[in-house]
C-alpha cells in the first residue's frame, strides 16, 4: 500500500524527534545533572590526573548523614557551662602582621558556623601578640578567645640541625624551585604543625581542633556541630582538599618512613590507605622523584581532627624519627604530607572524612559544593588560577581508594 508523501515525511520527522529526545536524556551534562560522567566541555579535563573523573561538587549535595546536633534554645550559648559543645577549639597560628587577613577568615567562619556554636578560639604566635591584635580579634566573636605564645623549645631549631648543612640544602633546593626554602621560619612552622602544636600547654586537655589560617574563606552555612559529628561518626580526621606536593620538598620523606615502618610494623593499620600513598599511576613523575610516595596529601591549612591521633604512640614515635632525620630543615617536609602519610599508615581509612559541605578557599584552591547553603563560590570550581593547576588535584585517587568518608 502506498503512503502519501506528507505522511511519510511526518513519520520520518517524528522518528528524528524521538532519537533526539533519547540523545538529550542520555548525554552527560554540566552542573546539577544527575549524570555520572565528566562535563563534555571542560577545558581543565586535559590536566586532570583522571580524565574520567567527574567532580562530585557539580552534583547537588547536602549535609552529611545523621545524627546531626543542632542549636536548640541555649544549648550552644557561649556562657553555657553545660553546653553540648565537644571538647574542641578553633586554632590559629598567626603573626601580628596578619591581623586583617585573620579577621577576614574569622568573619567568614563566625558567619557560617561559629556564631551558632560558639566554640572557643585559640590564637598562638612565636612572638607576643600586640594589644591591637588582641582587641580587634576579640571584637569578632562572642565565644571565648585566648591568646598565647609558643614555648620557646617548641619553635626553636633542634640542636642536632647543622647550620652549614642547612644553608647548603637551601641552596640546592632553591635551584630546584622549592618555594620558601630559604625562610627558616617556614621550616619551623612546618615542624611545629607536624609535631608540636598539640603539645601546647593550652591544648593539654583539648581533644578536637579546627585549623584556621589567615586569608581563607568559608562560603557555606554549616548548621550542625561538626565536632560532635566527628565524634558521633567515629572519625579522626576531616579535610576539604587533596593535593599533590612538590616532590623535591619531600624527596627523602618516604625512604625515612620505610625505615620507620620496617622497625614498627605493629603500628600499620589493617585498613590503611597505603595504595593511595603509593599510587604511581596518576603522577608517575612525582612518585619517582619522591622515591615511592605519590606526594598526595590532605591540604592541612584546613583540618578538623582529633589530637588523640597525634598523641598516640605510633605518631609520637614516627614524628621523633622524622625529626631526628632532619628533613624539616634539610628538605622542606610539610606538615601536610607528614600528617597524610601517618594517617594513611596508622589510621583506619574509613575514619577520614571529606567535608564536602564546607565551602572553603585557600588561595589558589577551592572546595565548593552545589548546595543552596553556599554563597560566593561556584559549584565544582577547583581553582581560580591557571588551568594547569588542576593537575594538582588528587581527590580522584583518594575517592577511589577510600571513598568519600
Ligand atoms: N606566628 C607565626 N605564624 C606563622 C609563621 N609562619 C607561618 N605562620 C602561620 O602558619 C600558617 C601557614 O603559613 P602560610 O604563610 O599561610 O603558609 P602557606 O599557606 O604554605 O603559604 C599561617 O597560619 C601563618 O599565619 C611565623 O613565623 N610565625
Ligand atoms: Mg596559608
Amino acid at each position: 500500500m502506498a503512503v502519501a508523501k506528507p505522511i511519510r515525511f511526518l513519520a520520518l520527522a517524528s522518528l528524528c524527534m524521538i532519537f533526539y529526545i533519547l540523545y538529550i536524556l542520555q548525554k552527560p551534562s554540566g552542573k546539577g545533572s544527575l549524570s555520572t560522567g565528566p562535563p563534555s566541555n571542560d577545558p581543565a579535563a586535559k590536566y586532570r590526573v583522571d580524565r574520567s573523573f567527574r567532580d562530585p561538587n557539580l552534583d547537588p549535595s547536602g549535609e552529611p548523614q545523621e545524627p546531626l546536633r543542632r542549636v536548640v534554645g541555649n544549648n550552644y550559648a557561649p556562657d553555657n557551662l553545660e553546653s553540648e559543645r565537644a571538647n574542641a577549639t578553633l586554632l590559629s597560628l598567626v603573626r601580628n602582621s596578619e591581623l586583617d587577613d585573620m579577621i577576614s577568615s574569622m568573619r567568614d567562619l563566625e558567619r557560617t558556623f561559629n556564631h551558632k556554636f560558639n566554640y572557643p578560639w585559640l590564637f598562638l604566635n612565636d612572638e607576643p601578640f600586640t594589644d591591637e591584635f588582641k582587641r580587634r580579634i576579640s571584637a569578632e566573636t562572642k565565644a571565648q578567645v585566648t591568646f598565647d605564645i609558643l614555648p620557646k623549645e617548641h619553635w626553636a631549631t633542634p640542636e642536632w640541625i647543622n647550620e652549614d648543612l642547612y644553608q647548603e640544602s637551601v641552596h640546592v633546593l632553591e635551584e630546584k624551585g622549592v618555594q620558601y626554602v630559604n625562610k627558616k621560619s617556614y621550616h619551623q612552622m612546618c615542624r611545629w604543625n607536624s609535631g608540636m602544636f598539640y603539645k601546647h600547654p593550652r591544648l593539654k586537655s583539648t581533644r578536637w581542633y579546627w585549623r584556621v589560617e589567615p586569608n581563607v574563606h568559608f562560603f557555606c552555612d554549616v548548621d550542625y556541630d561538626v565536632f560532635r559529628w566527628m565524634e558521633d561518626h567515629n572519625k579522626t580526621y576531616g579535610f576539604t582538599i587533596n593535593l599533590y606536593d612538590n616532590p623535591e620538598s619531600v624527596a627523602s620523606l618516604w625512604p625515612e618512613t620505610l625505615k620507620f615502618m620496617h622497625d614498627n610494623t605493629q603500628f600499620i593499620h589493617p585498613n590503611n590507605a597505603m595504595k593511595w600513598l603509593q599510587d604511581a599511576d596518576h603522577r608517575p613523575d612525582n612518585f619517582k622523584r619522591a622515591n615511592g610516595y605519590s606526594t598526595c596529601h590532605f591540604w592541612s591549612n584546613f583540618e578538623i581532627a582529633d589530637m588523640g591521633f597525634y598523641r598516640s604512640p605510633a605518631y609520637t614515635q614516627y614524628f621523633e624519627h622524622l625529626d631526628k632525620a632532619g628533613g624539616f630543615f634539610y628538605e622542606r617536609w610539610g606538615d601536610a604530607p607528614v600528617h597524610a602519610i601517618a594517617l594513611g599508615l596508622f589510621e583506619d581509612k574509613n575514619k577520614i572524612h571529606w567535608f564536602q559541605d564546607i565551602g572553603y578557599q585557600h588561595i589558589p584552591f577551592f572546595n565548593c559544593p552545589n548546595s543552596p547553603k553556599c554563597r560566593g563560590c561556584e559549584a565544582g570550581k577547583f581553582t581560580d588560577g591557571e588551568l594547569w593547576l588542576h593537575q594538582d588535584d588528587c581527590r580522584p585517587v583518594w575517592f577511589k581508594e577510600a571513598g568519600k568518608g
